[in-house]
């Protein structure tokens, strides 16, 4: 420990002495230096957030298309391709609570719990084979919608011809029923609407007077099939053909009730709800949207929806009242070509908007009526006011837009503030990293009249079609697991570990290891295994303090573990080769980090040890006096820590009061390690007794570790001396 004082001092004032080469900038010798205008000045201001503070808003980007694990159909899932997240809400308003989010390519969806940020759940859709129009929830979160996207038939692994495609392909949308209590979709009492073979697109769940309502587009209504190779159009000449395609308007509270009075189909063991019946109850209905509609929004107050069509330069605002109106005065224009009542567009239409190029997406204001949409083709956002129907602003983005996010702009309670326009493109905007560009997202004031660009954002790997920001006080994650958490069920793991209780077990080929971590020790610190044994460890992380984490891995096993405070994991591998693997802890979690490790030893089968030669003493008698003289030093240090934290009302801090637990517990060990460097004292064996007087000092250090960060922690936040 000295060392390192006399080490950084030595660095201060290398530093110290380099600073008196140069005198310190002022404001305005940085502005020329770099060349900044009041306006940059203004935006970094808006944007700094000096250390020790923290963000307003937190957002939940998707992550596109890009890597992770799973199984459909006992086949390995490497990767997928999310779009839309959607937070928790209750009476439409953001709950931070729980986090869902849709995979486009293999139609799945993930419950993640705010509280540890963890995937808990991935549901796999059992009717569809791609989708789009997910993650959306109800106003309280009675369901998470999912919609199909490219059309197929809904029986799983069957096959039928594309020239079938009108009568046996189908869309649809999925309600995943949510139980907030188990924090899990329930997919037993999830449902199904049969939709036809449209292509559906985006979604929206309806909210206040449009509760109980959901709303989907669609962009391929002419029911197109490709296959250039034989001659035919192509498929976006064939899906865009038509002027209009069509938005389902879906009673979902009527269509829950059906399922549960029996109407629905069983199709893959999962309640269907079949166009048939959903047209003779008056559940499902069609409403024409201009060509090759993307997103379609539903406005804070529940009245409206927006809904762009990506081909032609203006909005749509559809009036809930309206469309309610002409389906109970039953004024149908038409029905489509499996019987379902196509309302007018006339009827429906509250305004129509012009915009600009290639609308997608729409987000609203804390502001009554003004909201955002997105420009593809401009690369441009708008703000207009749907009441109204006017245009109030534009403002140019780079480049290429799709979709846009204001704080908590999709909900019943829009926060304002800020927007964030989320680029397709970056082109010319970062340092160059070659031909793949990183995704780019730019941030935007709109707490005035006129937009100002803040700050543009380069995004690593996959592109983020969506992302919905919260504020951050509304989440509230916990800083450690109950100790022996499984953080995939919530529950006591059944390989949960107690320090001291630790152990190996094998019975034939099986090896089970009840391990334990904690600073900076993997208990075991061997492993022995024969070829062919099927090892499964699990690990506790036994540590209070906060962010401890630890990881395990074991060298060329293909197997990690990220263990956070209270965790119990469970690592499985098969040990099917001969040789010495080292594990380790992966985390830089202590000053001896590096040496919490242990090895894996894998035998061939029936390996018998030779003869062992003893090993030579390394270590003498002034080894060992100056190891406990060592100790005596640091007991100072400690006591002094100790006592500074017992002045002070150090149990009103919670996190501290778990940082003195922790370092109780590793000065408890070291009644047991200082009898027995005394014990080999006595009998002269010097090796064993300067090793575990240096055992002793690793308790104190890791306890002084602790101590010390307590003590800053007291002295930072204001502790008060007590008597
Ligand atoms: S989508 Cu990507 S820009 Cu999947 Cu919401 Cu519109
Ligand atoms: Cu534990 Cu590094």
């Amino acid at each position: 420990m000295k060392k390192f004082v006399v080490k950084s001092t030595a660095l201060l004032l290398a530093a110290g002495f380099a600073a008196t080469a140069y005198s310190a900038e002022s404001l305005q010798d940085v502005m020329k230096r770099r060349n900044l205008s009041q306006q940059d000045l203004l935006a970094a201001s808006k944007t700094y957030v000096p250390t020790g503070k923290r963000d307003e808003f937190v957002a939940f980007s998707s992550g596109g298309q890009s890597g992770q694990q799973g199984n459909i159909d006992g086949k390995e899932i490497n990767w997928g391709d999310t779009h839309h997240p959607a937070i928790s809400e209750t009476q439409g308003k953001y709950d931070g609570q729980f986090l869902f989010i849709n995979d486009k390519a293999n139609p799945r969806l993930a419950v993640i719990d705010l509280r540890d940020f963890e995937t808990k759940q991935i549901v796999v859709n059992p009717i569809f084979k791609s989708e789009h129009g997910g993650a959306f929830v109800t106003p309280n979160t009675e369901y998470v919608i999912e919609a199909a996207q490219y059309a197929s038939p809904l029986e799983n692994k069957k096959f039928y011809p594309l020239e079938e495609f009108n009568e046996k392909y189908r869309g649809g949308v999925t309600y995943w029923k949510f139980d907030r209590k188990e924090g899990r979709i329930n997919p037993k009492e999830s449902f199904s609407l049969e939709l036809p073979p449209y292509s559906q697109d985006l979604s929206d769940a309806g909210k206040g007077p449009s509760d109980g309502w959901s709303f989907t587009n669609s962009f391929c209504s002419e029911r197109y099939v490709g296959g250039i190779e034989k001659g035919r159009p192509p498929y976006e000449a064939g899906c865009s053909a038509k002027d209009t395609d069509y938005l389902h308007v879906i009673n979902w509270k009527k269509a829950a009730e059906l399922v549960a009075a029996g109407k629905a189909k069983k199709i893959n063991g999962h309640n269907v709800l079949m166009m048939e019946t959903a047209i003779k109850e008056g559940i499902l209905f069609l409403v024409p949207e201009p060509k090759s509609p993307h997103g379609v929004d539903v406005t804070p107050d529940g009245k409206f929806l927006t809904v762009a069509g990506k081909l032609d330069t203006h909005v749509s605002v559809y009036s809930f009242e309206k469309i309610q109106a002409a389906i109970k005065a039953g004024k149908f224009e038409s029905k489509d070509p499996y019987g379902i009542p196509v309302i007018g567009m006339k009827d429906a239409l509250h305004t129509q908007v012009q915009l600009g190029l290639g609308p997608l997406h729409t987000q609203y204001d804390s502001k009554p009526c003004i909201a955002y949409t997105s420009l593809y083709v401009d690369s441009q956002v708008v703000k207009w006011n749907h009441c109204e129907g006017k245009v109030l602003d534009k403002i140019s983005v780079h480049y290429n837009i799709g979709h846009l996010m204001t704080m908590e702009g999709d909900s019943a309670d829009p926060k304002g503030r800020y927007l964030v326009a989320l680029n397709k493109l970056a082109i010319d905007r970062f340092v160059p990293v070659g031909p793949l560009h990183p995704q780019n997202h730019q941030l935007i004031d709109i707490s005035n009249d006129k937009m100002q660009l803040l700050y543009d954002m380069p995004v690593p790997l996959g592109e983020p079609h969506y992302v919905v920001a919260i504020e951050a006080a509304k989440l509230k994650p916990g800083v450690r697991y109950k100790v022996g958490t499984d953080s995939r069920t919530d529950k006591a793991h059944p390989g949960a570990t107690k320090a001291g209780e630790e152990e190996t077990v094998k019975k034939g080929n099986k090896i089970t290891v009840y391990g334990t971590l904690i600073r900076s020790h993997i208990t075991p610190e061997t492993i022995e295994a024969e070829v062919g044994d099927e090892i499964t460890i699990h690990l506790t992380n036994l540590e209070r303090a906060q962010d401890e984490t630890h990881g395990f891995t074991v060298s060329t096993y293909n197997t990690h573990a990220s263990v956070e405070p209270g965790k119990t994991v469970t690592v499985k591998f098969k040990a099917d080769k001969e040789g010495v693997y080292p594990y380790y802890c992966t985390e830089f979690c202590s000053a001896l980090h590096l040496e919490m490790q242990g090895y894996l030893l894998v035998k061939p089968k029936g390996w018998k040890p030779g003869k062992v030669v003893a090993a030579k003493a390394v270590y003498t008698e002034t080894d060992y006096k100056a190891t406990v003289k060592k100790v005596v030093d640091t007991q100072v240090v400690i006591d002094s820590v100790v006592g500074y934290i017992t002045s002070v009302n150090f149990k009103d801090f919670p996190d501290v009061v778990n940082m003195v637990d922790d370092a109780t517990d590793q000065l408890n060990k070291i009644k047991d390690a200082k009898a027995k460097h005394e014990a080999a004292a006595a009998k002269k064996d010097w090796d064993q007794a300067n090793l575990w007087a240096e055992q002793v000092w690793q308790y104190q250090v890791k306890a002084a570790d602790i101590g010390l960060r307590a003590k800053t922690y007291l002295e930072q936040n204001g502790a008060k001396k007590v008597k």
